[in-house]
């Protein structure tokens, strides 16, 4: 099942180049002394430049000017730009999604499936511009109005992963704007070039947008100091910082010294509870796509299987069998459904993770190998694995960023399923196959999953643009996108109005003079 041919060198570099500049940007201007090397085939697609921290605190004085004129444009006229991107991402979906794959080796359909996550968030955020609702609550005192108003935050440092690199700034970038902040994206030191891009496409919308300031949207491309910079700057008002649980380690405390805000987006573990009235074929098909699609680099990746033991074997069985078959190779291939890991580190981790699980009492079902290493020795593409564990021992307990799931059984009712769900340190996605109405809802109560997605008869990846994205303890309790995530980009003042002509004092207070 494995596909050979990859494209050489020069085609890749050729066509990713070309989308770019399709995209509006200039390459003169944007190359420098850096490799971006595709994980596709592992070879260089072009060089870019990288800014210091003295280009990030230039940048926030800029996004800074940007935001005490923007903040006070209406909030409808700014969903207007937000509009616009949208259009522009829709006329150019095919480009980014051909450097999305390029540069972090997503299969067509998901990379384009990425910018259809940011053409969504457009328009949920154009809705939102008509709809920032604050409340009006009652008041003890007579004569008195008290109301909730929500205002602009300030600039906004959003820091990205390489898995998903353009949709996470633009969950972040669609809600700041129309919330009236500018933003500064460091994305991943991986793909550089989708975040230029998808920055040219939001300057020819502000450029198109009257009393859209330039200093809306800016992008520095670096390393940790860069990062760094943006998370130490009093200037920014929200880090919205998506990776490892480890960076959030660093990153919250110091957003926090400063009391600024953070949104943190971390690690996940996420778990799919399979019982015995699981409808078995929606079951696998649910497990497969979430587990190993985009090659396990999803925060969402379904990295557990929790099985009742009745039907233990038989699921096994019938993810083996589908496993066998999945294409790995190329992922601008049509038909590929399993492309590359991202680089040799993330190789490492894999083959690491099968050896611990090894020897912690894991069986490995299928999979557990690298393939194509010959044709492209500078590339990382594994088989997809599932592995029997007897536990939830360390390996189980750690998120491995790759194709790994690992399966456990479990006896007795779904309680005990639900607690094994809720014991790892991580609270991001989670679901339930069940046909059994009790445990579904069991599963979605405050007595069920402990996950910030919990999920019924559908994987744990894959989430729409409309609910609040996030998840609950090392995964850092941020929300993005859709419901109430808006709040996190505004301030909120609470004001009090008394049209009484009197002083009466809350609370019956006497304080006459
Ligand atoms: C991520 O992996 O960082 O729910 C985000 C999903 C996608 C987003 C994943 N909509 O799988």
């Amino acid at each position: 099942n494995q596909q050979s041919t990859l494209p050489s060198a020069t085609e890749l570099a050729e066509r990713a180049r070309a989308a770019a500049e399709r995209c509006g940007v200039d390459l003169n201007q944007v190359s420098g002394d850096h490799d971006v090397i595709s994980p596709i085939n592992g070879q260089p697609l072009y060089s870019v430049a990288w800014q210091d921290s003295a280009g990030v605190d230039a940048a926030i004085k800029t996004a800074n000017d940007a935001f005490l004129q923007w903040r006070t444009v209406p909030a409808p006229v700014r969903g207007a730009l937000v509009k616009r991107l949208g259009e522009l991402l829709t006329e150019h979906k095919d480009d980014l999604a051909e450097l999305v794959s390029a540069e972090v080796g997503k299969i067509t359909s998901e990379a384009r499936g990425e910018v259809q996550e940011m053409i969504d968030i457009c328009e949920f955020a154009l809705g939102l511009s008509r709809q920032l609702y604050g409340k009006t609550m009652v008041s003890e005192r007579a004569g008195h109005r008290l109301m909730e108003t929500w205002h602009p935050l300030g600039v906004v440092g959003v820091i990205s992963a390489f898995n998903f690199p353009v949709a996470v700034w633009s969950w972040n970038t669609a809600l700041a704007l129309v919330c009236g902040d500018p933003v500064i994206w460091k994305p991943s030191e991986t793909a550089p070039m989708c975040a230029l891009a998808s920055n040219a496409l939001l300057q020819r919308a502000i450029a198109e947008t009257e009393d859209a300031p330039e200093g809306l949207s800016q992008v520095v491309i670096g390393g940790a100091d860069v990062g760094q910079a943006l998370v130490e700057n009093p200037g920014i008002a929200l880090l919205s910082a998506t990776g490892s649980t480890r960076m959030g380690r660093t990153v919250g405390p110091l957003v926090a010294e400063r009391f600024g805000r953070s949104l943190l987006e971390l690690g996940g573990n996420n778990a799919a509870i399979v019982t015995p009235s699981a409808d078995l074929d929606l079951a696998v098909r649910g497990i497969v796509f979430a587990a190993a699609g985009t090659a396990g680099q999803r925060c969402t990746t379904m990295r557990r299987v929790i099985v009742h033991s009745s039907i233990g074997e038989e699921l096994v069985q019938r993810l083996k069998a589908v496993y066998e078959r999945l294409p790995i190779g190329d992922p601008q291939r049509e038909g590929t459904l399993i492309g590359p890991l991202i680089n040799e580190r993330s190789f490492t981790g894999f083959d690491a993770a099968v050896q611990q699980a090894g020897e912690q009492g894991g069986e490995v079902v299928v999979g557990g190998a690298r393939e194509l290493a010959t044709e492209a020795p500078e590339a990382f593409y594994v088989q997809p694995t599932l592995i029997t564990m007897p536990g939830q021992s360390e390996v189980v307990r750690t998120e491995t960023f790759a194709p790994i799931t690992y399966v456990l059984t479990y006896d007795g009712d779904v309680t005990e399923a639900i607690a094994l769900n809720n014991d790892v340190p991580q609270g991001l996605s989670s679901s339930i196959f069940t046909s059994d109405l009790g445990e579904a809802e069991l599963f979605v109560s405050a007595a069920g999953s402990d996950c910030g997605i919990a999920n019924v008869n559908i994987g744990t990846s894959g989430a729409e643009i409309g609910g609040a994205f996030g998840g609950e303890k090392e995964t850092g309790g941020g929300r993005e996108s859709g419901s109430d995530a808006w709040q996190a980009y505004m301030r909120r003042a609470t004001n009090t109005i008394n049209y009484s002509g009197a002083l009466p004092l809350a609370q019956g207070v006497n304080f006459d003079v």
